[in-house]
């Protein structure tokens, strides 16, 4: 049952709403822990109110779905003279299409912006990413496959200095979680930043792909161990009715979320909108 139906007028708020409630905040991949505790949290709430329709308690009801996914601030930082976009996460999540996105994004903005293809395992990924810089106007700075990334970023850092973009945009390899030399590899890059223009102008945005659901917790969190995150990307929500694993990794993580992928087009990307979020979850068909 979408959530939508659970408000349908002449719903009461019985025992049967509230077990639904949570049944379909389960379905939408919130997670049963959570869902419990939402469906409880909300409970509550709607008892101290003389609320007792369910058309009616909606509205706080959304509310306080609201009120648990929001975690610091969504805005991108802003950082002088430069800022530092490093996206990173594991393999497919999404890095390379939200790199061109992301630029795009900021050119149409008024930024300038500069690609680095720090993902150099593959020739095909920095070929995928110059195709995007191309098509997107924007300069890309590579070196050859196999090359230490954290070279490309020094490189990359030096030309976006001299020529005064406002933004550099880092892809990295897709890495396992449990690869801990990879790990150390994305350190060393966040490390040779930070050391030219200082840690606070980097944004680490964490690339999740929102197919994969409840299981990217554990890897999530292993990337917050190894480098400092400063935020979440939610990519292939177009894919998805099951979005609100977002809802158990915001919490956990205590991130905020960011940027949302919705496609595999440029302009199929949206700044994180709390509200909008949990409209679009609320009114998601979730198939039973
Ligand atoms: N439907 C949909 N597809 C997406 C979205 N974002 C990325 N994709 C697709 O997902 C696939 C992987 O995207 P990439 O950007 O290459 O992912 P990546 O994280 O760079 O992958 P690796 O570099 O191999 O780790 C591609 O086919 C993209 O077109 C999205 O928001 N929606
Ligand atoms: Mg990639």
């Amino acid at each position: 049952m979408a959530l939508r139906e659970l408000f349908r007028p002449g719903v009461r708020l019985d025992e049967d709403f509230w077990e639904e409630l949570e049944a379909t905040l389960i379905m939408a991949d919130v997670g049963p822990y959570l869902a419990d505790e939402l469906a409880a949290s909300a409970r509550e709430a709607i008892a101290k109110t003389n609320l007792d329709s369910a058309a009616d308690a909606h509205g706080l009801i959304e509310e306080l779905l609201v009120g648990q996914l929001v975690s610091g601030s969504s805005q991108l930082l802003t950082a002088q003279p430069l800022t530092t976009i490093l996206m990173v996460g594991v393999n497919g999540s999404g890095k390379t299409t939200m790199s061109a996105k992301l630029a795009y994004w900021l050119q149409e903005q008024g930024h300038t912006c500069m690609l680095a293809a720090a993902d150099t395992f593959r020739a095909a990924a920095i070929d995928q990413l110059g195709i995007w810089a191309e098509r997107i106007d924007v300069p890309m700075i590579a070196q050859q496959p196999g090359s230490d990334p954290g070279a490309v970023v020094f490189d990359a850092l030096d030309s976006a200095l001299a020529r005064n973009v406002s933004h550099l945009i880092v892809d990295t390899a897709g890495r396992l979680h449990t690869k801990s030399n990879l790990m150390d590899e994305l350190r060393k890059v966040q490390r040779i930043v930070a050391n030219r223009v200082g840690a606070p102008a980097i944004e680490t945005l964490l690339v999740i792909d929102a197919i994969a659901g409840q299981n990217v917790l554990k890897q999530a969190k292993i990337f917050c161990e190894s480098v400092n995150v400063t935020g979440i990307v939610l990519t292939k929500l177009d894919s998805t009715a099951r979005g609100g694993s977002v809802f158990s990794i915001a919490r956990e993580l205590e991130l905020p979320i960011k940027l949302v992928g919705t496609g595999e087009q440029l302009n199929d990307m949206d700044m994180f909108d709390s509200v909008r979020f949990v409209r679009a979850l609320l009114s998601e068909t979730v198939p039973t």
